[in-house]
């Protein structure tokens, strides 16, 4: 067999994201030119090309794969998924909101380009991701790109990321947030957006009602799943960084799951929502290695 087809027996993960990641940001590019007025283009593509996992984007394409699509029918959405994420970051990271000098290892939009261009450059990302599923989908019935435009919408609006945003931000400094008001937070913020990168894909290559449920509950499993890693990895790398043993003193800082659970519970929790979003895929075949690999991926991963 070749060791480069992602779906032979010995499936590698690593070169299937690398390869997926290449394909992502070839298609990316090719999205974003720069024309006049230059600057807020070059501010888009600051932001939308430094890196990152693209884990967004090769979550819906592999669906698409997996309900039996190509590639190229899920690419523009692919894309139109990356962008909305980039642009949640650069505004996450404005000092109204978050107030971060550095991301993706440089330094935030607004740190290069200043608060009015940044802001400009997020709200032209949100739009073009739009009107890029709508104008450059391929080979998929009018209805399924109608389906996917509505679906993105309601999982970035106030019913989705923004949502979940405003609770974060009103619930900032609060010592006695709740657990489930930290799960509305982050199924908000993080799991619709994950959510529907999972469901799009399958959406365009018109999986069934039943497949788009099941996938739709892997989604969210990981998409929680990757929020308490987060949150576990943060504080592990911090104490790190500042040679503190970990444990102490969590619930000083914003409220995490560690904060509730403490760092070995968090990790166990993860644990068993990556189970149960593996167990949403034992109906599907060999194409489902990589949201397997990619749920496993989710626990195992060091940043
Ligand atoms: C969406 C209209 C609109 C406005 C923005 C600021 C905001 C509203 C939402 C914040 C969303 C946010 C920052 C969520 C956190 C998501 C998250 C887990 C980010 C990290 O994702 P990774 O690890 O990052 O996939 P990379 O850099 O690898 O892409």
């Amino acid at each position: 067999t070749n060791s480069r087809d992602p779906y032979a027996s010995s499936f590698n993960l690593s070169d299937y994201l690398q390869e997926r990641r290449r394909q992502v940001e070839v298609a990316l590019d090719q999205a974003l030119p720069v024309i006049y007025p230059e600057t807020i283009y070059e501010a888009m593509r600051y932001s939308l090309m430094a890196g990152g996992k693209r884990l967004r984007p090769i979550l819906c394409l592999a669906t698409c794969e997996l309900a039996g699509g190509t590639i190229e029918m899920a690419m523009p959405t692919a894309c139109a998924l990356e962008m909305v994420h980039t642009m949640s970051l650069i505004h996450d990271d404005l000092p109204a909101m978050d107030n971060d000098d550095y991301r993706r290892g440089r330094l935030t939009n607004h740190k290069v380009y200043g608060d009015g261009v940044a802001i400009l450059a997020g709200d032209a990302l949100l739009t073009y991701a739009f009107e890029y599923i709508a104008c450059h989908t391929r080979g998929v019935p009018a209805e399924r790109i109608l389906a996917v435009v509505s679906d993105l919408g309601k999982a970035v609006g106030a019913a989705g990321l923004v949502g979940g945003q405003y609770v974060d931000l009103a619930s900032e400094g609060d010592p006695d947030i709740s657990l489930d008001t930290l799960d509305f937070i982050h199924t908000h913020k993080t799991a619709a957006l994950l959510g529907v990168s999972v469901t799009s894909g399958a959406i365009l290559a018109g999986a069934s009602d039943t497949d788009i449920e099941h996938l739709s509950r892997y989604a969210q499993r990981i998409g929680l799943a990757f929020q308490i890693v987060d949150d576990v990895l943060d504080i592990t790398a911090t104490a790190e960084e500042l040679g503190k043993s970990v444990g102490k003193d969590l619930r000083a800082k914003k409220a995490t799951y560690p904060s509730f659970w403490g760092i070995e519970e968090s990790r166990q929790q993860a644990q068993r929502l990556v189970n149960e979003a593996k167990a949403e895929l034992q109906n599907f075949g060999e194409l489902r290695q990589p949201l397997e690999a990619i749920a496993n991926y989710i626990t195992t991963r060091t940043y």
